[in-house]
């Protein structure tokens, strides 16, 4: 081992550290598909997505080549964050379908060699949920311990933020018992207090039940969260809650709790786990995936795509954060690639140009990158159409706790609603929450019924059965970049590095192994652009491009990608 090491060190050009078999995973060699089961396609005609709609779909998730589904929340819900408060953890929400519809849906994709992840929401529950139906219904109920109480008599408590309460207050009095609970996200979604054994243990018990039916894998939601400091502690005004992710986030003893739920659950199955949010810095998100830490697998840090909302974004700083994290996982620990999810805008609306003139050369671009990353990526659906954001022009369209609360604080404070506005059609949730658009039809396809959510305008030109048919469209690019990743492995685990690492509109990197060397150049402009290297690109092989007649010279049209062999 000593010896390894001593090598890797003396030789950091050397890809060997990186080939060494023992870190080759399943896991990381996979593209996560993220299906938003709400929006993919409803069989019902209820207007909402539902598990018997994405087994009708089980064949086109298949052509695209993904390797894994992840599906946000289906678990039993009322629905105050789209699953996101889950009343149930054993049952399927009743809009989705019926066990026996998750059981099919899990087979399907088995069948297909398809892998599952499950969505687990366990820093909060519903206030549905019978543990705080019983836990509010008296202090000395068995329950009460199973949240964080403050009893009224003590005064009022130390403040806490709460993202979507629309006062900004984690803390909710009810009267029944003269107490505060506190929820970090809606006033609908309790945290669960894990200091009690009991907790986790139910907590464990419930991921042992579906781990058992066969799922593939945790996505671990909002738990950094998870841990409170129970004393209560005032936090600095200057500080919070501007920073309040410094003081909300991985509070101890967070990783012996971890370590607990890999030792009961996780370390028995052959499951992928992701540490949705990874902490607070770079250590944070080590701690909570390197593997022999045996706590999860893969750090699904917002570092970079949050870039996109500093004052100051630009893409040059967006490759800074992109290296930085690279480079502190180069030897250690696993990265999620992504730049958009169902909290975030569109893709292309967000990264790329989603103007009909861009839209789908940008948004191939953009898949270039997701693709030849290092990391796992985890691709966001409707994003291999090139689907847009809807930019609503009235709140009353929005159907996001985020946005509908959010709007009522700015309401509340005097603030600028119409700043507010502009801000939702850039940023808001449900941009990326319309229905999936499947064709020209009534409704794109997505179902008879009126959706719950409205559906983008332009899908009768943006829409999977025109793409299907049109070799050069970004769905067809999706599925050749996803060969390209796998017929490559350099792709997977070879060394990155940043070429031109100044060059504010060309994000160019090489990936690097066993001797086999590729070289990614994405133009993140809609002028031409050009970059600098050494490297001899004119006799390099082109593998993949998003124009027609890529060539071999430095000088990159709007948007171009191109990925080269370099001999
Ligand atoms: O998101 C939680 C989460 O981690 C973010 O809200 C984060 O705190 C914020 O981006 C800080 O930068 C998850 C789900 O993805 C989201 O859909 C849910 O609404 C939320 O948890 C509550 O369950």
């Amino acid at each position: 081992m000593l010896a390894i090491l001593f090598f890797c060190f003396v030789s950091s050009t050397n890809s060997f550290c990186q080939t060494n078999p023992v870190d080759q995973k399943w896991w990381k060699e996979a593209v996560v598909y993220q299906i938003y089961p709400r929006s993919f396609k409803d069989s019902d005609g209820d207007g909402i997505g539902d598990l018997k709609g994405i087994i009708s779909k089980l064949d086109y998730i298949k052509s695209l080549g993904v390797d894994v589904v992840w599906l946000n929340p289906i678990y039993s819900s009322p629905n105050d964050d789209n699953g996101y408060d889950i009343s149930d953890y054993r049952n399927i929400m009743k809009e989705f379908g019926t066990m026996n519809d998750f059981d099919e849906l899990l087979k399907g994709l088995h069948d297909r060699g398809i892998k599952f992840v499950m969505d687990v929401v366990v820093n909060h529950s519903s206030d549905e949920h019978e543990w705080f139906k019983q836990s509010r219904s008296s202090r000395t109920n068995p329950y009460r311990n199973y949240y964080h109480w403050w009893n009224a008599e003590k005064g009022t408590p130390p403040y806490r933020f709460s993202q979507f309460d629309v006062n900004h207050n984690a803390w909710k009095y009810d009267s029944l018992t003269n107490a505060y609970y506190l929820h970090y996200f809606s006033v609908k979604q309790p945290d669960l207090n894990w200091e009690n054994p009991q907790v986790r243990k139910e907590v464990f018990d419930m991921m042992n039940f579906w781990a058992k039916k066969g799922v593939d894998g945790f996505r671990l939601d909002a738990f950094q969260f998870a841990c409170k400091d129970t004393t209560w502690p005032v936090f600095p005004k200057e500080d919070y809650p501007k920073n309040f992710i410094k003081y909300h986030a991985m509070v101890e003893p967070i990783h012996s709790y971890l370590k607990e739920m890999y030792d009961n659950v996780l370390s028995k199955y052959d499951v992928m786990t992701v540490a949705e949010g990874a902490g607070r810095n770079f250590q944070d998100a080590h701690d909570l995936v390197d593997a022999d830490r045996r706590e999860l697998n893969l750090a699904y840090a917002f570092d970079p795509i949050d870039s996109r909302w500093s004052k100051d974004y630009s893409m040059l700083k967006m490759k800074n954060i992109f290296s930085r994290w690279d480079s502190v996982f180069a030897n250690k620990g696993w990265l999620s690639i992504f730049l958009a999810n169902h909290d975030n805008a569109r893709l292309v609306s967000r990264f790329g140009n989603d103007s009909p003139e861009y839209r789908e050369v940008s948004s191939k671009m953009l898949t270039t990158f997701l693709l030849t990353m290092r990391g796992t990526p985890f691709y966001y659906n409707g994003d291999e159409l090139g689907m847009t954001n809807i930019r609503f022009n009235n709140i009353e369209d929005y159907k996001d706790i985020a946005a509908l609360n959010g709007f009522k604080y700015v309401q509340s404070i005097n603030g600028d609603t119409s700043k507010f506005m502009a801000f939702l059609k850039e940023s808001g949730r449900d941009n990326s929450r319309t229905p999936y658009q499947w064709n020209a039809s009534v409704n794109a396809g997505f179902g008879s019924g009126k959706p719950w959510l409205a559906i983008n305008p332009n899908y009768k030109t943006i829409n999977a059965d025109a793409e299907e048919k049109d070799p050069n469209s970004c769905l067809n690019y999706f599925r050749k970049t996803i060969q390209l990743r796998k017929n490559n492995k350099v792709l997977v685990y070879g060394r990155y590095n940043l070429i031109d690492k100044n060059n504010p509109e060309v994000y160019a990197y090489t990936r690097e192994l066993n001797g086999k060397k590729i070289l990614v150049v994405l133009n993140f402009t809609k002028e031409n652009a050009s970059y600098k290297t050494d490297l001899d690109i004119g006799k390099s092989k082109i593998l993949l491009s998003n124009y027609s007649n890529a060539s071999h010279s430095k000088q990159l049209k709007p948007y171009e990608a191109v990925v080269y062999e370099i001999k």
